[in-house]
């Protein structure tokens, strides 16, 4: 047995395997004392596209959840010593809230294991040898109802930008990052010049598409990293990860210049639009997130109040 080469050789690709995933190439932790099972799994799911980081070590098991939050975990349970079933134990109430699909390999596959599993959040238990294409469709399908919930729970269905649910996760998300990597983080608030007239004018139809197309608009033209939410009715909030407010006003002040070179379509002929927004920078890691929205949303009413169609700090 050369375990120690395998072993790291499976460790240590856990960033790539980060980089590598993207939505449609999900991420998938493993955890097994068999690395030979390991390999193999772990080869199986990567010819069909996926990420997979695996590990041996149930305590690499538990950091590697927390920094590279998978999106679905595959359990040994019979590991001895440390234990699987306490790797399981300790992220049950997380697995439960954030549902991270879960399923439990074992092979000990008595009823009660597998209502020990079921208990502590395992969505599946599949009992050894594994079957790897029964293995690949059954963690698919968790996949697609993660993916399906999250869209329901996070994305606003007109605009597709995401709701106001997922901005404190997110933000919570970027900030740590920002101060691991001690790099800046600013925050926009915008909020479309007279959008009201809009409506009024040109019926709540015309309103709903422009709302969609401004959205749209600060999609393609912000940063790669920036995230876009909608807050309300026609306000919006941009996170934007390694961006000093100085850069946040210049970047905001291009999409306004673009924005405003836009023309809408209605029945009574073209018309266009501006916005105002309202940027700071998160300088403070003691002050929650409403701080934040308060001293951006004061900004942005001073924007408003000295004739709109403006970015203010
Ligand atoms: P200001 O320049 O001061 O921001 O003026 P405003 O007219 O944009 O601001 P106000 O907040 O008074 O109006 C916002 C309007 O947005 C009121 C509401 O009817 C409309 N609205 C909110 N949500 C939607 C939506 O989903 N679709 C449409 N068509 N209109 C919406
Ligand atoms: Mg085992
Ligand atoms: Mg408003
Ligand atoms: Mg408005």
């Amino acid at each position: 047995y050369e375990h120690r080469s395998e072993q790291e050789l499976l460790l240590d690709d856990a960033e790539q395997a980060r980089e590598n995933s993207y939505e449609n190439q999900p991420l998938v932790l493993i955890l097994d004392d068999d690395v030979t099972l390991l390999m193999y799994v772990k080869e199986y799911l990567e010819k069909r596209n996926w990420s997979v980081i695996a590990t041996v070590h149930p305590h690499k098991a538990l950091d590697y959840f927390h920094d590279m939050n998978p999106d679905c975990l595959i359990l040994d349970l019979n590991i001895p010593e440390t234990g699987g079933f306490q790797v399981m134990q300790t992220l049950s109430e997380k697995i439960k809230k954030q549902y991270v699909p879960t399923t439990v390999i074992s092979v000990d596959c008595a009823r009660e294991t597998r209502l020990r599993a079921y208990r502590l959040g395992a969505d599946d238990v599949m009992c050894k040898p594994l079957d790897m294409e029964e293995l690949a469709v059954r963690l698919e399908r968790q996949l697609y109802r993660k993916r399906w919930m999250n869209r329901i729970l996070f994305l606003d269905e007109l605009t597709g930008a995401y709701n106001r649910n997922s901005l404190l996760d997110t933000y919570q998300r970027l900030f740590g990052d920002a101060q691991r990597a001690d790099s800046p983080l600013s925050l926009a608030f915008l909020d479309i010049d007279h959008f009201k007239k809009v409506n009024d004018t040109y019926g709540h139809l015309v309103g709903d598409d422009v709302l969609s197309r401004f959205a749209s608009f600060l999609q393609s033209s912000a940063a790669k990293n920036d995230i876009l939410f909608r807050y309300g009715g026609e306000e919006f909030i941009l996170l934007m990860p390694q961006t000093t407010v100085k850069e946040a006003k210049h970047r905001m002040q291009q999409m306004l210049d673009a924005f405003c070179a836009l023309t809408f379509d209605s029945a009574n002929g073209p018309f266009s639009l501006s916005f105002s927004a309202g940027v700071v920078q998160i300088t403070d890691a003691e002050k929650p997130l409403p701080y934040w929205l308060e001293v951006a949303d004061n900004s942005l009413y001073r924007a408003k109040n000295s004739g709109r169609c403006r970015i203010e700090e």
